[in-house]
């Protein structure tokens, strides 16, 4: 009798060599444009106010078009926050669904409908923003009050996002049933699991939008409820944090390891970690309400005790991906401890770019446990603690590794060679060195008490002792301001560059797993087990609350702007 070894046997589309059409990567570009257009005009904004921290006021020279502070900062995390990101993740995950499945979209007219709806989205959002009538930053919690065009274009571009999914996940099931018994491919089932966990999350903002949000914008209820709506938007809002980070670490697991000449460490390990963020990351929205008196201490201590789980496969992905970055070091020749970290590709703008994203989310994951720790977010809630910790996390690790993925794959979509490799390295340097000096600044100022949300340097409070930690916000964000505009002139003149001949065009980075992704217990191939414990941990978490927020609702909160400075 002959005995097959399956475990050893290649399995087939892991390593394959579909090249996606023109159309395709015309598709896929499409949403890392949008992307890129937002970071560049949300950027302008974000120097605007760090320079305000020193006494700069540049809004009165721009006050005939952007009203206030707060117009600006509405704008900075609007786009920079919300835009950048879901347009470049959904982008994303269209490549690495097409790449990783080795075949094309089953469905693509719904992904090009999903997109469609996610632009008229943005530009439905963009009109009262700029109009000044939806100064409401990106948290947008009542008693500040949009124009009902707001609300309803960041739904348009959440409804659009979930359209991309269901993309997704027939294209998902297509392939399955073409290759029953094969594990699904790390990069593509990464990035379909951020979708269905991106999906569950947003049930939270979809049930305040149209139940609370737009009828009180429309005028048909007068009053609201802004503790229950700031319940409704948590149960979104944290999760949104790793539906940021998740790409990124589809491509610090699936893609780096190859592009510094490695291979994945473990794949268990990494589908593990994405199957416990599908768990973790929606029930833990109590812990930004620590300071409301609305919600019960045990209700806190329950979400605490779970952010502390959420901690968990990050530290699985540390060790994963330090793990296989010194596999690939040690190839490389590197030897000791450390000195393999010196053999990895530092010259590759991608890889640099990406490295320093995951160094600074050690501090910044570090935060995030302080922030977690009922007694110390005493200390930090509402202080510039907060942006400190936010500027490391979606700033850097999230904005960096993106920067970083887009140096390959916009050469790759669009067949040109990268402009200014020198210069790409440049950039991603003076992102790392403005953000250390910006967000050092930040936490130091949170500790000292300075609030966030606030024009420090009008502010008449100010002692003394915040004064070098202000000038430091200033310096920070003018290198940042640098360094985003280099990003994007690297951009611009590598999309406007001529085509180069196919060898030299990067192919898409897919990393082999060290043991064949067939030893990979099924459990961690299929869907419905996590589906089911995401359900049951959410109904056990928010159930209770959210019923009996929901049964007392006070509809006490009449809409209210911001004051202008
Ligand atoms: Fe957070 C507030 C807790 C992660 C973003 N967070 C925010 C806000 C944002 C945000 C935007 O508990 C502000 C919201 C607002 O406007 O009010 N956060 C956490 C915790 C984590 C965490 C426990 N946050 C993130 C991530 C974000 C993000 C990720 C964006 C992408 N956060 C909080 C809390 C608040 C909060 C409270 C409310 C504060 C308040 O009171 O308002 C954890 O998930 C962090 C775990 C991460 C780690 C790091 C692991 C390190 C890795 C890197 C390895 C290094 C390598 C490099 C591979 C433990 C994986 C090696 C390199 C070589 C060269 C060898």
């Amino acid at each position: 009798m002959t005995v097959v070894d399956r475990s050893q046997s290649r399995p087939r589309n892991w390593d394959n060599d579909y090249e996606l059409t023109d159309s395709e990567k015309r598709f896929v570009a499409q949403h890392i444009y949008v992307a890129i257009a937002a970071l560049f005009v949300g950027s302008l904004f974000g120097p605007l106010q760090a320079f305000e921290f020193s006494g700069v006021d540049f809004y009165q020279y721009i006050e005939p078009v952007i009203k206030s502070y707060y117009q600006g900062l509405t704008l900075h995390g609007v786009l920079n926050a919300l835009v950048w990101t879901t347009f470049f993740i959904v982008g994303f995950t269209n490549l690495t669904t097409m790449k990783g499945l080795g075949r094309p979209l089953s469905h693509p007219h719904i992904n090009r409908i999903g997109f469609w709806v996610m632009v008229v989205g943005l530009l439905t959002t963009a009109f009262p923003i700029l109009a000044n009538s939806a100064t409401v930053l990106y948290t947008f919690y009542p008693p500040l009050q949009a124009s009902w065009a707001f609300y309803l274009g960041l739904t348009l571009v959440v409804v659009g996002s979930w359209i991309e999914g269901l993309g997704f996940y027939l294209t998902l099931h297509a392939w399955r049933k073409e290759n029953r018994g094969t594990r699904s491919p790390f990069i593509a089932l990464g990035g379909i699991i951020n979708a269905a966990m991106w999906q569950i999350a947003t049930l939270g903002i979809a049930v305040e939008v149209l139940t609370m949000l737009l009828p009180w914008s429309l005028g048909i209820t007068d009053a609201t409820d802004p503790e229950l709506a700031r319940t409704y938007f948590w149960f979104t809002g944290h999760p949104l944090v790793y539906f940021w980070l998740l790409p990124a670490y589809v491509s610090w697991y699936g893609m780096l390891p190859k592009q510094v000449g490695g291979k994945l460490f473990s794949d268990s390990l990494a589908r593990l970690a994405f199957w416990m963020f599908l768990i973790v990351s929606v029930p833990v929205g109590f812990h930004h309400q620590f300071t409301d008196p609305g919600v019960p201490q045990t209700w806190k201590f329950i979400h605490a005790l779970l952010t502390y789980a959420v901690f968990f496969p990050s530290m699985i992905t540390a060790f994963t991906v330090i793990a296989s970055l010194e596999y690939a070091g040690r190839k490389r020749g590197g030897t000791g401890l450390v000195g393999w970290i010196r053999t990895l590709p530092w010259d590759d703008p991608s890889v640099t770019a990406q490295l320093l994203g995951a160094i600074l989310f050690m501090f910044g994951g570090i935060g995030g446990l302080t922030n977690a720790s009922y007694n110390l977010n005493l200390v930090i809630h509402n202080t510039a603690w907060v942006p400190g910790h936010f500027h490391l996390t979606v700033a850097t690790a999230v904005t960096l590794t993106f920067m970083g993925v887009t140096y390959w794959m916009i050469p790759h979509l669009t067949g040109k060679a990268l402009w200014g490799r020198r210069v790409a390295l440049f950039q991603t340097w003076t992102w790392f060195v403005g953000m250390i000096i910006f967000s050092n600044a930040m936490h130091m100022l949170g500790l000292l008490g300075a609030p966030r949300r606030t024009p420090l340097g009008k502010a008449l409070y100010v002692p003394e002792s915040w004064d070098g930690h202000l000038m430091r916000v200033s310096i920070g964000g003018a290198i940042l301001l640098v360094s985003v505009l280099t990003y994007v002139y690297i951009m611009v003149r590598t999309i406007a560059g001529p085509k180069v001949e196919k060898a030299l065009v990067p192919a898409v980075p897919v990393a082999q797993p060290l043991r064949p992704s067939q030893q990979t217990p099924l459990w961690l191939d299929r869907f419905k087990p996590w589906l089911i414990g995401a359900g049951v941990l959410l109904v056990i978490a928010y159930g209770p609350q959210l019923v009996d927020q929901i049964f007392n609702m006070n509809l006490n909160a009449p809409g209210s702007d911001i004051d202008l400075w």
